[in-house]
């Protein structure tokens, strides 16, 4: 799977000092230990403090880019602060996110093909976040569609369904699951699908293991990426273990050290 590292997110209170402080090493300590954990992309977002997000997701990418060639993933919903983040990105990179109404994809999309970036697409219309399966998918099969119109391969396009928190509605994963699993089924080869995993267990006592446990469920039903803590060791083991037993990693008596190579 891609596991994008959510850590460098000004929500938490050591990367939020290190940003007002312009401070770069706890971010880059961040970065080198996310990086080492098996991160595919870094997720980097500013945060809601920040007076100016464009300068501050700048120098996020920049003072990670000093320390790992792991690609950041632009994590605002802010057009300009991506467009003016794109600028000082060296190689690949993850634009998250955009919305999925025509309008938005018109101008992402082209963005994405100009910078080589992959694109994180939320099945978000005018009318908000869909609760239910259908509409979810209809919104999926319309971003995969314009995705076509534009020549954006499904290798480097996100659909994300959005993962709310158990506590809110616990009929959601299970909704999620077949959403996964329909989605798989809208192109061949089918989009990639990500979630914000740590949304789930938001505001509960286990967050660690309800994590887990809906890792394991979502990636048997076909979602392939998350926003996640890469830094829990046993998380990503359960990421590794859910692939070998999917058949998806070879398995031998030391799978977790080969998969890790
Ligand atoms: N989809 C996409 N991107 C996303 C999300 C998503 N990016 C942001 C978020 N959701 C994923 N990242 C996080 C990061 C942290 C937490 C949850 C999701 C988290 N933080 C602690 C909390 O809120 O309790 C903060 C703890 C602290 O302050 O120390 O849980 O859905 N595409």
């Amino acid at each position: 799977m891609i596991a994008v590292a959510e850590r460098i997110n000004g929500m938490f209170s050591d990367v939020k000092k290190a940003i007002v402080d312009r401070d770069p090493r706890p971010v880059q300590e961040l970065a080198r230990r996310q990086s080492e954990a098996g991160a595919g992309f870094l997720d980097l977002n500013v945060g809601t403090a920040a007076s100016d997000p464009v300068s501050v997701m700048k120098w996020l990418i920049q003072v990670t880019q000093e320390v790992t060639s792991t690609p950041p993933s632009i994590d605002s919903q802010k057009f300009e602060v991506v467009k003016a983040a794109l600028e000082v990105v060296k190689g690949p990179s993850l634009i998250n996110s955009c919305k999925g109404q025509a309008e938005e994809l018109d101008k992402y999309i082209p963005l994405a093909m100009e910078k080589n970036a992959s694109l994180v697409c939320l099945t978000i219309d005018k009318q908000g976040i869909p609760q239910d399966i259908d509409k979810r998918v209809e919104i999926a099969a319309n971003i995969v569609a314009k995705a076509a119109e534009y020549g954006l391969e499904p290798t480097r396009l996100f659909i994300d369904p959005i993962l709310f928190p158990i506590n809110v509605d616990q009929k959601q994963p299970t909704l999620m699951l077949e959403v996964f699993r329909q989605i798989r089924y809208i192109s061949d080869p089918p989009p990639h699908i990500i979630v914000g995993l740590s949304n789930l267990s938001q505001g509960t006592k286990q967050r660690p293991l309800i994590n887990k446990a809906f890792l394991s469920m979502a990636l048997a039903a076909g979602m392939d990426a998350a926003v996640m803590d890469v830094l829990d060791e046993d998380l990503m083991n359960t990421a590794i273990c859910t692939e070998m037993i999917l058949n998806k990693q070879i398995y031998s008596d030391s799978f977790l050290k080969a998969a890790r190579k």
